[in-house]
């Protein structure tokens, strides 16, 4: 089983019909590649899970937003016979069991995945025989495979928080540190650590000297004593490895370099989560404005976006678009 949280820490009276459309997701994703369905699957769990009701049949859960016909029947299906034919099937179908395996091993997506069953691949120690068939990151993510796997708890994120603060600050004080992802929402345990650094001088178009990327090298330097691997390098984006010490595991690390001015984007992105940040894109076009990770842009009449707002807070992307602020503990859908 890979690792797989409910939507909600707890609290989720629906938690069992959580656990399979969560199942579903991950085939549509991994097995099928049907974005569609994944997202589907993904949207109706969170809903369920925030659903302060038991759901009693698949007609009243129909009645929530992000159910429709099919979701509703599986329901019925659960709460009459205790389980789903089609995860039945997906459970006896070998090529889908071998290739949600495979798709654990951080850098190996769907695509990679259905390579490898071809060419044979089908169990965690083949790939260790065939690492010739890897890229760096794989062969990372198969090195750390088991470690990988486990979730890191709230405390540990939070003193790697505290490392990661004092080295940056130790180089220059006025760097900005965020720690976002499912740790700032919260959560009691996180996949892997998602940090944002900033720097009141680190400008937009900065890069064509350079800037960014002798920054962030530093930053990685500067770290040595907790990063163990580099996956990935670019100007502004490093993926890896870190470890707290000799006595805890490996944990995937990602740490961007974000310029001042989209700072505060970035941080409402990477907070997460993605169903939130789904929904509040959604409601950004209703309003005309265009959202990403970068930044918040008004769309004209004619439908192209113009020049993005300034923005110096989180609440002031919620407020120029007329969204409730939501703090980052209730954005776990
Ligand atoms: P976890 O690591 O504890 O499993 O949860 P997470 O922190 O919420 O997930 P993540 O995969 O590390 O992604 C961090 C945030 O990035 C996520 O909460 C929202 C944002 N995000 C999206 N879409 C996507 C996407 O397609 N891939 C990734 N990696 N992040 C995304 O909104
Ligand atoms: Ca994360
Ligand atoms: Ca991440």
């Amino acid at each position: 089983m890979s690792k797989r949280k409910n939507p909600s820490d707890n609290n989720n009276l629906n938690a069992d019909f959580c656990e399979f459309l969560m199942e579903l997701s991950d085939y549509e994703k991994n097995v099928s590649r049907n974005i569609h369905k994944f997202n589907a699957y993904k949207k109706a769990a969170s809903v369920l899970a925030s659903h302060s009701k038991r759901i009693q049949s698949g007609e009243e859960a129909k009645k929530l937003n992000g159910i429709g016909e099919k979701i509703s029947k599986k329901i019925d299906e659960f709460l009459n016979t205790g389980k789903l034919k089609k995860l039945d099937d997906i459970h006896n179908d070998e090529n889908a069991q071998i290739i949600s395996l495979l798709t654990r091993v951080s850098g190996i997506g769907p695509v990679k995945a259905a390579d490898l069953l071809n060419m044979g691949i089908k169990s965690i120690e083949d790939l260790r025989n065939n690492k010739n068939k890897l890229n760096h990151h794989q062969i990372i993510g198969l090195k750390y495979f088991e470690d990988f796997e486990k979730m890191i708890p709230r405390s540990e994120v939070r003193e790697l928080e505290n490392v990661i603060t004092k080295e940056i600050k130790n180089l220059d004080p006025q760097f900005t540190i965020t720690i976002c992802g499912s740790y700032r929402r919260g959560r009691s345990e996180s996949g892997d650590i998602d940090a944002q650094v900033t720097h009141p001088t680190l400008k937009l178009g900065d890069n064509k000297n350079k800037c960014h990327e002798k920054l962030l090298k530093n930053i990685i330097m500067a770290l040595k004593g907790c990063i163990t691997d580099v996956i990935s390098m670019g100007e502004t984006k490093f993926m890896g490895v870190c470890r707290l010490s000799n006595n805890h595991p490996f944990r995937r690390l990602d740490i961007r370099l974000i310029p001042k001015e989209q700072y505060y984007c970035a941080v409402l992105y990477f907070t997460g989560s993605d169903v939130f940040n789904k929904n509040m894109r959604s409601h950004a076009l209703e309003k005309s404005f265009t959202l990403n990770e970068y930044s918040l842009r008004p769309i004209g009449v004619t439908g192209i976006p113009g020049e993005p707002v300034q923005i110096e807070s989180e609440e002031e992307i919620f407020d120029y678009i007329d969204y409730p602020y939501q703090k980052p503990e209730e954005r776990n859908m």
